[in-house]
């Protein structure tokens, strides 16, 4: 396993607090990206070096410490100008990463369709391409400087015409397959089958709670960004009723600007969704900056204005008596709070989410003569059939629907045995 230093640079005084919270969610990034850390570096200073971003007295530290710890890897918690991160290797003689690198690399490593691939490619490259120039040897990060120039300039104009290439055919690629995704949603839109997307900072619990709502096994894990590619399945409510519920990427705050178009496709599901489950991690000590950072991401992407249900997890954890507290403080009852390791709260959780999908739908019995076939075959594109039971000349349905897609439907309704 690899051993890493990680080192964050406060530039004002007051964000100490703030500084050891990066520091704590880059630790998680660092392990989730499947390496140890080995020690936490603070430095106060009024300015970034436009040179080393720190200090020149900690790079020195930094030297020692790489050696008495055996570290491989020094992780910044910022992002390195290509020229601050070439002068950090040259003196330290070691593999420099920052933020940026760290979430791609773990893109990378989770990314399962064809398009989460592409897209985190596709941010790769981009990443790459400005760190290319004057590496010489191109491609290795080390090395390079003078006496590489000539063939390894011509290389570099290689590697750049190549990249070039790669992103071209990406982007071409990228665009049929949004395209293709397009218009599956356009035939989801038009069917009656409501979408709900559960959204919120990674190691919420999205994917515990979608495990117990569609009864599915799931990767959960402690690692960070454990989901990227949204999933979809169907959850049933008692009354026979359903809808569609899609588990998506969590956010972080301080998202690389390189990756914030794969995540707005992995995240498209979500803008296009009937209402949104927002899953807040309430045992976090940071909870409240953390549904502020996914407020912000989903104006950002335009949700604000869909129907959003917040659901607080991770009760199990807290004490009784600050459980209660919890329920009475909040009057507006949109927030439901929720265990998704014992299933507390789960069936309030779906009352709530039935109530927000279903309000303006009703019931309604229909009896249809058998020769009306294409009447009859028209319903489950604008309504849910929950029942539907066949007599000698009619066929007998029990549908969900809204009041003014009845209209024209009014001859065939009638008041229905309520018992089926
Ligand atoms: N105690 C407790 N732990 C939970 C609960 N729900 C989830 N966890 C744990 O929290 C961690 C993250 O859960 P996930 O469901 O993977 O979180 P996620 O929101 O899908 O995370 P990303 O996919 O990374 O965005 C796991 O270790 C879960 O076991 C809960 O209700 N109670
Ligand atoms: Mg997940």
């Amino acid at each position: 396993m690899e051993k890493a230093l990680l080192v964050h640079l406060s530039t004002d005084r007051i964000s100490k607090f703030a500084a050891e919270e990066s520091m704590q969610e880059l630790r998680g990034l660092v392990e989730s990206a499947g390496a140890e850390v080995r020690q936490e570096i603070f430095q106060q200073r009024s300015k970034i070096s436009p040179k080393y971003y720190i200090g020149e007295g900690k790079v020195t530290e930094l030297k020692k410490l790489l050696q008495e710890q055996q570290a491989d890897m020094v992780v910044f918690d910022h992002i390195l100008s290509p020229l601050q991160q070439r002068s950090l290797e040259d003196r330290l003689r070691s593999k420099i990463i920052d933020r940026t690198q760290i979430i791609l690399d773990i893109f990378a490593q989770r990314a399962r369709s064809r398009e989460g691939k592409l897209q985190v490619e596709l941010a790769q490259l981009h990443y790459l391409l400005p760190r290319l120039t004057g590496k010489g040897t191109a491609l290795s990060r080390l090395g390079g400087g003078i006496g590489t120039r000539g063939p390894g300039e011509k290389k570099l104009e290689e590697d750049r015409r190549r990249i070039q290439e790669r992103l071209t055919h990406i982007k071409t690629s990228l665009r049929r397959i949004r395209k293709r995704r397009a218009q599956q949603r356009k035939g989801r839109k038009s069917s009656p089958i409501p979408l709900v997307s559960l959204v919120g900072y990674t190691n919420a619990g999205k994917s515990s709670l979608f495990n117990q709502l569609a009864q599915e096994d799931m990767l959960t894990s402690k690692q960070l960004f454990a989901t990227l590619d949204p999933v979809v399945r169907r959850v049933s409510f008692s009354d026979g009723t359903y809808c569609l519920l899609s588990d998506t990427v969590g956010l972080i705050k301080k998202l690389p600007k390189e990756l914030k178009t794969a995540f707005r496709a992995t995240f498209e599901e979500a803008g296009e969704a009937d209402s949104l489950c927002h899953v807040i991690d309430i045992t976090s000590p940071h909870c409240q900056r953390q549904i502020e950072a996914v407020e912000a991401i989903l104006s950002e992407l335009d949700a604000r204005n869909i129907p959003t249900l917040r659901v607080c997890n991770k009760v199990d954890l807290l004490p009784e008596s600050s459980r209660l507290l919890q329920r009475n403080e909040d009057p507006d009852r949109a927030s439901v709070y929720v265990s998704a390791r014992t299933g507390e709260g789960l069936p309030d959780l779906k009352k709530k989410l039935h109530h927000m999908l279903f309000k303006d739908q009703r019931i309604f019995y229909l009896l249809i003569p058998k020769s009306e076939k294409n009447i009859i075959q028209s319903f489950p594109k604008w309504s849910i059939v929950l029942k539907r039971r066949e007599h000698n000349q009619y066929c007998e349905l029990k549908v969900m629907a809204e009041p003014d897609n009845m209209v024209k439907f009014s001859p065939y309704v009638h008041r229905g045995d309520t018992t089926w």
